[in-house]
Order: structure tokens, then C-alpha cells, then sequence
């Protein structure tokens, strides 16, 4: 061998025994522990919940809000107990009354009849987070259809001063909720009118994140551009199956794009090699309304309909964030409560036993040959990995069963601190000595639900068939789903 080849093997090799460099955009700290929670709740609750409405007009009077039995320990505990890992809190909604005692307005609990004005709905709901262990998130809308300041620059500082009380005195938040809705025209202070902002200007977000980074650093930034977490561009609870957490977002018209103000549709797939790690959150109702309404009561979704958004959220690598709307009682509703009891029991039966233990598993490579990126990595939960050298855009991971057993889901992690990289795979099982497809896809990220229709084998393989690198898997299950 020349010296030249020598010290290309060598190089090769050295290059192979250290960890695989990371691929694009990577995650933060924060988006991974956010990310982790994988499911929490929106809360939807104002005036509206009382005047049956879905945009509150802004002229509402404060006597409406008036909940008969309000209880912040029912709606978190139930919560809690259903698995759902957080609370975010309309703390104002679109119509502009608060929840808490604003310093900065009297349109509040504070002149409403509910507990004589001495009430606050955002520090009741807060203690039941700490109480339960959920974490607690604030939705602030921008647009505020009730303050005669919305449209002038002053609304900035009064909006600024909201947040300011809100990440301030409520102790931690794991996420603020950045709506684009804006609707134009609102009472506004008497008023009645039509006010057109510009969304990409008037709001001057850049500044109002930086008051939130530096009150809150360790909570999520929602929005149709994130900066932590994308609207995944609708509201029906899907994601498409090839998801990236990656994102570069556009406006409408290809132009410069802002928060209510981008091509929705790519919120659904993210973007292949995109600037920015900004996964998505598929915020979506438990009914057809986000706010109670008594008519409703009959059309709560369905268990098939739950077990869909959840594939096509959490098993798309997104959050999954369930509107639970408390009703005029100030609490979660029972028909609401019934569908959560499903499909708490549904996931629990369903991934309660992992077929792989106790599997033998084999790779077509391992980098470097080192045990340190062994294949067993995968199956022992310790946030360990497999991979594969650097020029490997291709391999597989077979496994063989203690016994040949039913199943029709497999759950595949990649490493994402190392980036999302694998851009399609396929899974096979043996049958009578041949290998048999039975699933194809496209990305993985952060964790991938790859359903098929049940077959009974003891071999099974994963191929990744294509790469934007050298392939870093975290972990691999597999189920019998119901
Ligand atoms: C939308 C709002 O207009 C709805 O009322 C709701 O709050 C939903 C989560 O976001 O943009």
C-alpha cells in the first residue's frame, strides 16, 4: 500500500471512531425537553364560554364571565392522570378580557362577579400545575378586539406589559402561545371599527421574544415561524407522514414570511434541509369549537379520531397539543372526560409491551466497529445510539424475536442532538425464508409510529434506505397496537 493510502485508511478510521459531526440544525436544550413532553392541553376558556361564542366581539361586559363551580384542581388533575404532560392557558383571548387582575386594564376578573372580583383564574390554574406536576403555558393574543390602543404603537407596550406580568408573576412557563389571528375589526374601546395592521411590522416580534427569553428562558416561543416551534398548519390534528423538524417558512406569496402571515401547508411537512430546527406542535380541539359550547356536547371526538391525531402528531415527531375546553362550570366537561378515559386506555394497552426485548439485533455496519455505537445501543433506553460511518447514507438492523410474535407498529427514535437525517426506510419481515416488505416511509426525527397491518414473524429488519448522513438511531420498539 502507498503511504498515500495508508494515511487515507488511517484518517477513514480515526475519523470513524469519533462521534458522528452533527447534521443542519440541531435542537436546543429547551426544544428537547419541550419536545419530550410529547402531549399537553390547550385551555380555551373567557367570556365566550358564557356568551356561546367563538370570537368574542370585545365588548363583552365583565358580569358574563361568572363560572358556577370553577375548579383549577379538577381541570389539571384531569389532566394529569390522562398523561398529558402540560397546560397552556388562554390567559386573553381575541375579545381582550383577562384572566388575571391586569394592572393595565379593568377589562378582567377583576370587575367580573366570579369569587367578587377577587378571583385569578391564571394563578389558580398556575398552583394546580405545580400541584400535579404539569407545566404551566400562557396564549397572550396579540390581537385584541376590546383596547382602544390596538392598531396604535402604544398596544405594543400595553401587550409587552401583559407578558411582562404573565411570565412574571406565575412562576415557570414552558411555552408562550403566538397567535396570527387578526381579524380587523373589533369594538375597540367604543370605537367599532375596522383596524388593519401590517403583521410582518406592527407587532415588532423580535423584541417582544427577546422580553420572553430573558423573563423565561426556558420556555418555547409557539408561532407559524416558531423561533422554538411551528403551527403545523391547520387545525384538524395532522402532520404529513414525511415531517421534518427542520423549517424554513415563507409567506403566502413566496415573500418574507411572519407570524399569521405563511404558506400553511408547509407547516404540515417542515422543510428538508431547512435554516432552523423548529419541529412542529399540532394544536387541535377535543370538539368542533375551541370554546364550550353545550351544543357540542354530542360531537366530543372519537376514540378512532383521537388514535389518528395521535400517529399523525407525536408518531410524526410533533407535539401534540389537545384543546380541553372548560365549561360554564369552570371545569373539564364529562362527555370530554369520557374520550380522554379512551384514549388514556388505548395507549396504555397498546404500548405496554415492547416485543423487542430480549431480541438478538444485528447491523450491516457499525462505525468504526466500536461498541461504543453498537446496535444494542437501540434497545437499551439509556439515550445511547447506533451509527454508522460517515460515507454510509444506507444500512439495516435486523432483529430476531425470542419468539415468533404478532405485530403491526414499529416506534424508531433518531438521535436528534445529531440533527434529522434519515429521508426514507422500509420494514421487512421474514416469512418462509424470504423477506417480505410491509412498510415504506420517509422521515423518522425525533420518533416515527410506522403502522402496518398485523403479521406474525420472528425477523424483522429496518432498512434506511436514504440519508442526508451517516444514519444515528437512538431507539427501536415494536408493538402489537390495538
Ligand atoms: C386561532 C384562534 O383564532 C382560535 O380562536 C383559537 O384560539 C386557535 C387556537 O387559534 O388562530
Amino acid at each position: 500500500m502507498s503511504t498515500v493510502l495508508i494515511f487515507l485508511a488511517y484518517t477513514t478510521f480515526a475519523q470513524n471512531s469519533l462521534p458522528p459531526k452533527s447534521y443542519g440544525a440541531i435542537p436546543t436544550e429547551r426544544q428537547i425537553k419541550w419536545q419530550d413532553m410529547e402531549r399537553y392541553c390547550f385551555l380555551h376558556f373567557t367570556v365566550n364560554t358564557f356568551t356561546d361564542r367563538e370570537w368574542g366581539l370585545g365588548n363583552e361586559k365583565e358580569s358574563v364571565f361568572n363560572p358556577t363551580d370553577f375548579d383549577a384542581d379538577q381541570i389539571i388533575s384531569t389532566i394529569a392522570k390522562h398523561g398529558f404532560k402540560g397546560a397552556i392557558l388562554t390567559c386573553k383571548h381575541h375579545d381582550g378580557f383577562c384572566l388575571w387582575p391586569s394592572q393595565y386594564t379593568e377589562h378582567s376578573v377583576k370587575n367580573s362577579p366570579w369569587k367578587n372580583g377577587k378571583g385569578d383564574v391564571v394563578k389558580e390554574i398556575s398552583q394546580a400545575c405545580r400541584k400535579y406536576g404539569v407545566k404551566f403555558g400562557i396564549y397572550l393574543s396579540p390581537w385584541d378586539r376590546n383596547s382602544a390602543m390596538y392598531g396604535k404603537p402604544e398596544y405594543i407596550t400595553y401587550y409587552r406589559n401583559q407578558l411582562r406580568e404573565l411570565l412574571t408573576n406565575y412562576g415557570d412557563v414552558f411555552e408562550v402561545w403566538l397567535d396570527g389571528a387578526n381579524g380587523g375589526d373589533g369594538y375597540y374601546g367604543g370605537a367599532n371599527e375596522k383596524r388593519e395592521i401590517d403583521r410582518n411590522t406592527y407587532y415588532d416580534w423580535e423584541n417582544t421574544w427577546s422580553i420572553i427569553r430573558k423573563l423565561q428562558p426556558n420556555a418555547c416561543i409557539f408561532s407559524d415561524i416558531g423561533p422554538d416551534e411551528r403551527w403545523c398548519g391547520n387545525e384538524s390534528g395532522y402532520t404529513r407522514d414525511s415531517c421534518w423538524a427542520t423549517y424554513t417558512p415563507h409567506g403566502p406569496k413566496g415573500d418574507k414570511p411572519g407570524i399569521g402571515y405563511t404558506k400553511a401547508e408547509e407547516g404540515e411537512t417542515g422543510t428538508l434541509n431547512g435554516e432552523a430546527w423548529i419541529p412542529a406542535e399540532v394544536d387541535v380541539s377535543i370538539r368542533p369549537g375551541w370554546f364550550y359550547h353545550s351544543t357540542e356536547d354530542k360531537s366530543v371526538r372519537s376514540l378512532e379520531n383521537l388514535k389518528e391525531i395521535y400517529f399523525k402528531s407525536v408518531g410524526n415527531g410533533a407535539c401534540w397539543n389537545l384543546n380541553l375546553p372548560p365549561d360554564r362550570t369552570g371545569q373539564i366537561n364529562v362527555n370530554d372526560i369520557a374520550a380522554l378515559d379512551k384514549l388514556q386506555d388505548y395507549l396504555t394497552r397498546s404500548f405496554s409491551k415492547d416485543l423487542l426485548q430480549g431480541a438478538k439485533i444485528k447491523a450491516s455496519e457499525t462505525r468504526g466497529n466500536s461498541k461504543k455505537y453498537a446496535a444494542s445501543n437501540v434497545l437499551a433506553n439509556k439515550h445511547l445510539y447506533w451509527a454508522v460511518n460517515d460515507a454510509t447514507k444506507s444500512a439495516s438492523l435486523s432483529f430476531t424475536l425470542q419468539k415468533a410474535d404478532s405485530f403491526n407498529c414499529f416506534e424508531i427514535k433518531e438521535y436528534i442532538r445529531l440533527g434529522q437525517r434519515i429521508q426514507s426506510f422500509s420494514i421487512e419481515v421474514e416469512k418462509d425464508g424470504k423477506w417480505e416488505q410491509v412498510f415504506k416511509g420517509s422521515t423518522v426525527g425525533r420518533k416515527k409510529l410506522a403502522r402496518f397491518a398485523a403479521v406474525t414473524a420472528s425477523k424483522v429488519r429496518i432498512n434506511f434506505t436514504n440519508s442526508l448522513a451517516c444514519p444515528v438511531i437512538e431507539s427501536v420498539k415494536l408493538y402489537k397496537v390495538l
